[in-house]
């Protein structure tokens, strides 16, 4: 592939041909359900949106999409592939930030879109039991007309679904709140690489009987298996929520702001996300809106919260606000008064991303690192690209700006190197540096978005050789074929072709 001239493709995976087509075609039934490149040349433009990913950062170059609409539809596909050495890709919204939901070479799309029903829903315990392809704001406001809410929140979900959110083990903007997948989802259903159906779809919070399997696949970003349906416990929607927006000097008195809520918010505090000044300058200058403060400052920070009584909680924030702008560690702040505000407040944090894709390609590290030495890195990183002379006003310098902001709550940074275009001195520039940063400091270096492509070759950065050997050998258990005999970890579920 001329889109990674370092990567190979491993030959013992087989080229498509048009009878593995006609096979797939007979499974499937419906026109609408694959989109088939392999005997028709028309078709190229359709599987465009498959095979790039949401940054136009990762291509790959596959000719047939497939959209099961069943678990059984899903068996006989990966069945079928395993036995004939077909390599593939699920694809859930694709939406994910590191390469992980489009294929490297040819490797089949399989698109979860078809599978997007709810099937159950207890107004007493509030389990939801939907299908994978379910997209995240559809069953979030499913549950609103019932009173609850979705677990989890993040900026893509008007197009990510539940499926890939699971197998990203996604975090997002209120796991502070609600904590992390592992312990809100109650059950998976999923199809094995050879095709074998796993029913774990358990409705029970409460099962200790031998090995939790389902956590396995929570974050395997598809090398185990392929989830088709999910059960999730969901909270009570709060009957209110307020949000506070602040200016601060420094990430020190960001550090104290955060304490100082746990503080005078504790059980209503449902998210502390930090943004930089930086990332803010940025959105403006994409979405032309006015700043919700005066001043301008090196640091904001958004703090919500969730709870039963508008006013009470309205009342805390406001004595919050107060407290720490007297304490001299806010110097402004602002709360929203009205659904309107407080949607208006979130796209300023919401929003980073998809300005970030408005200006060019965007370098991103999703980090963990304890918070005392969180944003160093970033300081660190812009003073390497700067020293490089990469970064500038003008357009000869392929970086714009270097940013940071996340979900602080959580010890999570976003590491984001705004480019006017992707460059290879770029990556070079930050690779493995970051990644040796993050090492230096027992960190993640991959927090919430998952290892990808783009952070396969560096697992070893954050997980050592044994932990790497059990993961292989759990690959192994579950996909005997190609976990054995190729012994891929990541990012390739069973039957990626790219050799690493
Ligand atoms: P995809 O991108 O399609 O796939 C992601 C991975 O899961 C791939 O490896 C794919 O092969 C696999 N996969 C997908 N579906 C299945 C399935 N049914 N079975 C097995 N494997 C599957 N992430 C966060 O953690 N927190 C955030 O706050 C956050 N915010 C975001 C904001 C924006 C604007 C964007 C674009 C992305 C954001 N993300 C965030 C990243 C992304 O991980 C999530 O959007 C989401 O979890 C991915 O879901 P998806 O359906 O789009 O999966
Ligand atoms: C967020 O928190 C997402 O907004 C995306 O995880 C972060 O774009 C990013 O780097
Ligand atoms: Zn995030």
């Amino acid at each position: 592939s001329e889109t990674y001239p370092e990567l190979k493709r491993d030959s013992r995976y087989s080229q498509l041909r048009q009878e593995h087509v006609a096979y797939f075609k007979g499974v499937l039934g419906s026109e609408s359900a694959i989109i088939d490149g392999v005997t028709n040349d028309n078709a190229a433009d359709d599987i465009e949106p498959f095979n790039a990913d949401w940054m136009r950062k990762y291509r790959g170059h596959c000719k047939l999409v497939l959209k099961p609409g069943s678990t059984a539809e899903v068996s006989s596909i990966l069945s079928y592939c395993n036995k004939h050495g077909l390599a593939v890709v699920p694809q859930g919204g694709n939406t994910g930030l590191v390469g992980g939901s489009v294929p490297v070479f040819d490797e089949i799309v399989i698109n979860m879109s078809r599978m997007s029903q709810i099937i159950e829903f207890d107004q007493v315990s509030g389990t939801l039991v939907a299908e994978a392809g379910c997209i995240l704001e559809v069953a979030d406001q499913f549950l609103a007309s019932k009173g609850y809410i979705f677990p989890l929140d993040l900026g893509a979900k008007g197009s990510c679904q539940i499926g890939g959110n699971l197998s990203t083990n996604a975090g997002g903007l209120r796991l502070l709140r609600y904590g992390s997948l592992h312990g809100t989802v109650l059950g998976i259903e999923a199809v094995l690489p050879d095709g074998t159906v796993v029913d774990d779809l358990g409705k029970l919070r409460k099962n200790n009987t031998g090995y939790d399997l389902k956590q396995l696949f929570i974050g395997a970003e598809g090398t185990l298996g392929i989830i088709t349906k999910v059960s999730i416990q969901c909270p009570q929607r709060p009957k209110a929520q307020n949000v506070a927006f602040f200016g601060i000097e420094s990430y020190e008195k960001a550090q104290q702001a955060f304490r100082e809520a746990k503080g005078h918010l504790s059980e209503i505090l449902s998210a502390f996300e930090l943004m930089d000044g930086g990332s803010q300058e940025l959105v403006r200058s994409v979405t032309k809106n006015k700043k919700p403060l005066e001043g301008d400052y090196p640091f904001y920070c958004l703090v919500e919260t969730s709870g039963s009584n508008a006013e009470h909680d309205s009342e805390k924030l406001s004595a919050f606000l107060e407290d720490v702008m007297e304490k001299g560690i806010v110097a402004d702040g602002t709360l929203a008064e009205n659904e309107t505000q407080i949607k208006a407040l979130w796209a300023w944090r919401e929003g980073i991303t998809e300005s970030l894709g408005h200006l060019g390609g965007t370098y991103k590290y999703d980090v963990s690192i304890p918070l005392a030495e969180m944003y160093q890195l970033v300081e660190d990183t812009r003073a390497r690209v700067d020293a490089a002379g990469l970064l500038g006003e003008t357009d000869e310098h392929p970086v714009r700006a270097v940013v940071g902001y996340g979900h602080m709550g959580d010890s999570n940074l976003h590491l984001n190197i705004s480019t006017r275009r992707f460059d290879k001195r770029v990556e070079q520039c930050l690779e493995p540096f970051v990644y040796e940063w993050i090492q230096e400091r027992q960190g993640s270096i991959s927090a919430e978005h998952g290892l990808g492509l783009q952070k396969k070759k560096y697992i070893h950065y954050s997980r050592s050789e044994t932990m790497v050997q059990l993961m292989r050998s759990v690959k192994s258990s579950f996909d005997p074929v190609s976990g054995h005999q190729l012994s891929l970890l990541h990012r390739y579920p069973y039957t990626s072709c790219a050799e690493v």
